[in-house]
C-alpha cells in the first residue's frame, strides 16, 4: 500500500475513534441483532451488524392521522423519556419518514402477522415498525425496548448511547391468550399495584390480566344494586386487615389501563363456592337466611350461594349485569371451582344457568375446568388448573382449554424449601420447571387445537404487598409469555436461561424485586 494510501487509512482510522462510535478494527460487524437477549424470542431474525441510534433529535412518526397510533406513539415517547432524557416529538406522515426516524405503521401487510403480529426493520437511518394492526404495533413497541440498553428501563436520567442493533425481526404470538391471574380477594392490592402488574406484563408481551374479585375472605368490586357486598364483604382479608375494594370507577380506570396497554380485564366472580364474602353480606343467600361471619382464614370448600333459591340468580344476574357494563373485553370469569359444599346435583343446574346469565349479558363464560361437568354451552372456556378428567370433559363438550396447572403455573407456589412466601401443595417450581413444558401436549387428550392459551396464576393467601407479588411473578412470568408466543419448536431451557440471565440488568433497571434463582446464569452489572 503506498505511503499516501497508508495515511488516508490511518487518518480515516482516527477519525472514526474520535467520533465515538465503536469499530472492532478487521471485524466484519459491529453489532449482531440475533445474539440480543429478547424475550419472548421472536420468530425470525436477521442481524445486518450495523447499529441505529436513537437521539434527543429523533421523532417518532406514524402513518396517518388515526387517534390510536398517536397514542401508541406517545406511550413509546413517555417510556423512553426517563432514562434518556428525550422528549421524543409524535408526528403523523402520509409516507415514509427520512433519516433518523421511528416510523409505526399500519398496514395490512402480511396474514401471518395476525392481530399482534409485527415486523421490526432496523436499518442504520431508521427504525420502521409494521403492523396489521395498533396492538402488533404496541408489542414491537416491547421489542424495541428490550434492544435498547438495560438503563433505558430506569426512573432517572442516564448516559447513552442508546444504540440498537440493525436487521430485521418478523415476529407473532402463537397462542391469542396469554394471562397472569391476580387474586385481590385472599388479600387486596390497590390500583396502583394493579397498574404496576399491568405494566410488568405489557413489558413481556402478555395480553391479559384476570382478576379474582370475590372469594371466601373478600369482596372486591362495587355493585350498586347490592352495596353491602363491597362495604361489608370487602372490609377485610386473609390475616384481619382492612381489605378495600375497587369503586366501578376506579376498575374503570384498571380496565382503561389496561387497554391502553392492549391487555384485556377478564374480571372473576367465583361461585358458587368461594362465596363467604357474599353470604356474610346478605342473609337472603344463605339457605339458612342467616348471614354468615366475615372470614379471615385460608380454608377452601366450606362455602355455597344457596342454588335452590330464585333469589341468587336474581342477585347474580344483577351481579353479572352490572360487571359486564364496565368490562369491555369478551369474558365474564364464573370461579366454579372448589364447590365442595354444593351438592354435585344442584352444582350441575347452577352452573347450567349462571351460564344462560354471562350469555345473556352478551358475554363469553370463562370458568375454572370443573364446570366441566355441567352442560357446557358453545364457546366457553375451562381454566385447567388440576383436574385432567375435567379438562378432558370440557374439550368434549367442544370447549377451548386455558392451560393454568398448578404444577407448573400457579406463581403462589414456592420455589423450593427455602421459600418464605407462598404453598407447596402442588408442587415446587423453579425457574428451569417453570419453563420446561408445552401446553400443547401437557394434558393428554388436549391438543394444540383444544388450547387457548396460558395463564400464570398468583393466589394471595401468603401475599401481602406489591415486593411480595414481584419476588412470586418475577423472573418466571418472562418464561410463561415465552411459552404462550414463542413456537415450542424454538424453545429450550439450556437457550432459554441465557437470555433470561441478560435481563437481570433489565429487572433491576425496573425495580423488581425478583427471585435470584441459582438456576439461571445472571449477568447483573454491579
Ligand atoms: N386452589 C384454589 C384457589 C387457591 C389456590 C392456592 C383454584 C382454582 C388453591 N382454587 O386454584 O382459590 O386457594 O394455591
Amino acid at each position: 500500500m503506498t505511503y499516501r494510501k497508508q495515511l488516508i487509512s490511518i487518518t480515516a482510522f482516527l477519525i472514526v475513534l474520535m467520533s465515538g462510535s465503536q469499530i472492532t478494527y478487521g471485524a466484519k460487524t459491529k453489532t449482531d441483532l440475533s445474539k440480543e437477549s429478547i424475550i419472548p424470542r421472536p420468530v425470525s431474525i436477521i442481524a445486518t451488524g450495523d447499529y441505529f441510534t436513537l437521539k434527543a433529535t429523533t421523532a417518532i412518526f406514524i402513518q396517518g392521522e388515526s387517534e390510536e397510533l398517536k397514542q401508541v406513539g406517545l406511550y413509546f415517547s413517555e417510556r423512553l423519556k426517563p432514562s434518556t432524557g428525550f422528549g421524543l416529538e409524535v408526528k403523523t406522515t402520509t409516507k415514509e419518514p427520512g433519516s433518523g426516524s421511528i416510523y409505526l405503521a399500519v398496514s395490512g401487510t402480511d396474514p401471518k402477522l395476525g392481530n399482534e403480529g409485527y415486523v421490526l426493520t432496523i436499518t442504520k437511518k431508521m427504525v420502521k415498525l409494521t403492523a396489521n394492526n395498533p396492538a402488533g404495533l404496541f408489542r414491537g413497541i416491547q421489542t424495541i425496548r428490550q434492544l435498547l440498553p438495560a438503563n433505558i428501563e430506569k426512573a432517572s436520567k442516564q448516559t447513552g448511547p442508546w444504540k440498537i442493533a440493525t436487521g430485521t425481526i418478523t415476529d407473532y404470538p402463537v397462542y391469542s391468550y396469554r394471562g397472569t391471574m391476580l387474586d385481590v380477594s385472599r388479600h387486596f392490592f390497590g390500583v396502583n399495584d394493579v397498574k404496576r402488574v399491568i405494566d410488568l406484563i405489557a413489558a413481556y408481551k402478555m395480553n391479559v390480566l384476570h382478576l379474582h374479585l370475590s372469594d371466601d375472605q373478600g369482596w372486591r368490586i362495587e355493585i350498586k344494586s347490592w352495596p353491602n357486598l363491597a362495604t361489608h364483604g370487602g372490609s377485610t382479608q386473609v390475616g384481619g386487615g382492612n381489605g378495600g375494594y375497587y369503586t366501578q370507577e376506579q376498575y374503570s380506570d384498571i380496565v382503561k389501563y389496561a387497554k391502553d396497554r392492549y391487555i384485556m380485564i377478564v374480571p372473576e366472580i367465583d361461585m358458587p363456592g368461594h362465596t363467604n364474602a357474599a353470604l356474610a353480606s346478605y342473609a337472603v343467600l344463605n339457605c339458612s337466611d342467616k348471614a354468615t361471619e366475615l372470614y379471615t382464614g385460608t380454608n377452601v370448600g366450606f362455602s355455597t350461594l344457596c342454588t335452590t333459591k330464585d333469589s341468587t340468580y336474581k342477585f347474580i344476574d344483577d351481579v353479572v349485569r352490572e360487571l359486564a357494563a364496565i368490562t369491555p373485553g369478551p369474558f365474564i370469569h364464573i370461579g366454579g371451582d372448589e364447590s365442595h359444599s354444593t351438592k354435585r346435583e344442584d352444582y350441575i343446574p347452577f352452573i347450567n344457568k349462571v351460564q344462560d346469565i354471562v350469555l345473556a349479558h352478551g358475554k363469553q363464560i370463562l370458568g375454572w375446568d370443573d364446570i366441566a361437568i355441567s352442560t357446557l354451552k358453545p364457546n366457553v372456556v375451562a381454566q385447567n388448573w388440576a383436574n385432567v378428567k375435567n379438562a378432558n370433559l370440557a374439550v368434549s363438550q367442544g370447549a377451548k382449554i386455558l392451560m393454568s396447572p398448578a404444577k407448573k403455573a400457579y406463581l403462589d407456589m414456592q420455589y423450593d424449601k427455602s421459600t418464605k412466601l407462598g404453598l407447596h401443595w402442588a408442587a415446587y417450581i423453579e425457574l428451569d420447571s417453570a419453563y420446561i413444558w408445552d401446553p400443547a401436549t401437557y394434558i393428554p387428550g388436549v391438543g394444540k387445537e383444544n388450547v387457548l392459551g396460558i395463564e400464570a396464576a398468583l393466589w394471595t393467601e401468603t401475599i401481602t404487598k406489591m415486593d411480595d407479588i414481584e419476588y412470586m411473578v418475577f423472573p418466571r412470568l418472562p418464561g410463561y409469555a415465552e411459552i404462550g408466543w414463542t413456537p415450542s419448536a424454538l424453545r429450550s431451557w439450556d437457550e432459554y436461561k441465557i437470555r433470561l440471565g441478560k435481563q437481570g440488568d433489565r429487572f433491576k433497571a425496573m425495580d423488581i424485586n425478583y427471585y435470584p434463582s441459582t438456576r439461571v446464569p445472571w449477568e447483573v452489572k454491579k
